[in-house]
């Protein structure tokens, strides 16, 4: 439906299991290096954890997102498909995919289309998004795990509504924010509270 409440989705980490498939394929390339679990996970960037337990390790860490197929391989988080392709469908709701790709731009890009192509359908690549400043782009919500979001608009038009991700759970941010605690979570209920 056109016209309505506007929605955006991130989807690293909300629509996307970036976390399980990182720490999955850096086990497999790096067998005898360190690793952080989910369980242990801090703070958004995966790279600086990994540079704080050694060095080296941030670097190694990047190369594995920065490899073919690592984005068209993560598995969708639990109910996430479901719950994008129902809210797409609702009256007066427009939803969208709002992501962040990575700088290095050889297969990203390429795989995130992809990724939507084969989880969601071909029509669902009209609902693409793929900016580096998510403060620039208009809508009523944004469900993102990221939690310090910034760009050139210092007044962003969204509620950004927190995504509860392994790196997250443990944090209190200095302005109240809402949470989406998963997919299993009521996000009907964050919709209507913006109608
Ligand atoms: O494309 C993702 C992965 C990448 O940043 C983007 C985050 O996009 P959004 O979820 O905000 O849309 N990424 C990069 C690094 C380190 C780079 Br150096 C990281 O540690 N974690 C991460 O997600």
């Amino acid at each position: 439906s056109s016209g309505g409440l506007r929605v955006l989705v991130d989807m690293d980490g909300v629509l996307a299991d970036f976390e399980g498939g990182f720490l999955k394929k850096f086990q497999a390339r790096y067998p005898n290096e360190p690793c952080i679990s989910l369980e242990d996970r801090r703070g958004f960037w995966v790279s600086a954890q990994y540079g704080q337990l050694r060095s080296d390790l941030c670097e190694k860490a990047i190369s594995i997102w920065e490899s073919k197929n690592f984005f068209i391989e993560l598995e969708p988080l639990p109910g996430a498909v479901e719950a994008v392709k129902e809210m797409s469908q609702l009256k007066n709701t427009d939803v969208f995919i709002c992501t962040s790709p990575i700088k290095k731009f050889t297969y990203c890009p390429y795989e995130k289309y992809a990724w939507v192509e084969k989880h969601f359908g071909c029509d669902f690549l009209e609902q693409m998004i793929l900016t580096r400043d998510k403060t620039i782009v208009s809508a009523d919500l944004l469900i993102d795990d990221r939690p310090d979001i910034t760009g050139a608009e210092t007044r962003p038009s969204w509620e950004h509504i927190l995504f509860t991700s392994c790196h997250n759970k443990h944090l209190t941010p200095n302005q109240p924010i809402r949470r989406l605690h998963s997919w299993a979570d009521d996000w009907r209920a964050i919709l209507d509270s913006k109608r």
